[in-house]
């Protein structure tokens, strides 16, 4: 990963499940300063842009010179990834692909902009977690580098927390519940009390059946649902109707 701003990464990285994975080389992450690969005494990694206008725009040869040198260390990337507006939408189908390249290299942009020839000459791809305008690229690739680390097998202790993770089935998640039972009144669900698995199996899949109709209609086009799902969506459906 390529960015002026190295200590925002390593914040991220630093903790939780992808600080421990990084601690016990699950996953490996380099996080490049670009200031390093100048070579003026200011180091400097901005210039104005060609053709006015406001703000500056990163340099790119500051650039070429991390990206040779990390493919020395690191050898040849099977992505390089630049994070920006103009990317593709990032996703969950999205991150399962990068999660299975050996080596993926993030360029973190800054400032107005970057110069267009980083784009052409290193990026093979860009990726966009989202319509909204950032300061840069950091968050993104912050965002990016801990759904795609999930994905790697030994990341997250629980293989199958991520297997039946919400995005993982195409559903939203069903609600949770810890003590106390009783909130000033405000009751946990008997069903989750009462002990019956199978019971408390299927109200779970029922509640994320109908919080995705509600919030996300979208996603369930995509969904794998199973044939006791489709009924519960059917049922919902008629209920409707009934009203
Ligand atoms: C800011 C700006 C201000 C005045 C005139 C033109 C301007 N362009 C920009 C701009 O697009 N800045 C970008 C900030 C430059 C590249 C890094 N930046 C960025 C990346 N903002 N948002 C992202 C981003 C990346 C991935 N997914 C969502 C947002």
């Amino acid at each position: 990963m390529v960015t002026i701003f190295p200590g925002m990464l390593r914040a991220v990285l630093a903790e939780g499940v992808l600080g421990r994975a990084v601690e016990r080389g699950v996953v490996e992450v380099g996080v490049h300063d670009l200031r390093d690969y100048t070579s003026d005494r200011h180091r400097t990694v901005d210039d104005v842009p060609y053709g006015g206008g406001p703000g500056m725009v990163l340099k790119p040869e500051p650039f070429v010179r991390a990206s040779d040198a990390i493919r020395r260390q690191y050898g040849e990337p099977a992505a390089v990834v630049l994070l920006s507006p103009q990317g593709r939408p990032f996703s969950h189908v999205e991150a399962v692909r990068l999660s299975r390249l050996r080596h993926v290299m993030l360029l973190c942009g800054r400032y107005e902009g970057i110069d267009e020839r980083v784009r052409q000459r290193l990026a093979t791809e860009e990726i966009s977690i989202g319509d909204y305008v950032l300061s840069g690229g950091e968050l993104p690739a912050a965002v990016v580098v801990e759904t795609v680390a999930r994905l790697v097998p030994g990341v997250v202790g629980d293989a199958d927390s991520v297997r039946e993770d919400s995005f993982a089935r195409g559903l939203l998640d069903y609600p949770d519940y810890t003590r106390p039972a009783s909130l000033d009144g405000d009751d946990v669900p008997q069903v989750l009390l009462s002990g019956h698995h199978a019971d408390i199996r299927t109200w779970r899949k029922h509640q994320a059946v109908r919080r995705t109709r509600e919030r996300r209609p979208d996603l369930l086009e995509r969904a794998a649902l199973d044939e006791e799902e489709r009924a519960m969506l059917r049922d919902m459906s008629r209920d409707m109707e009934n009203e």
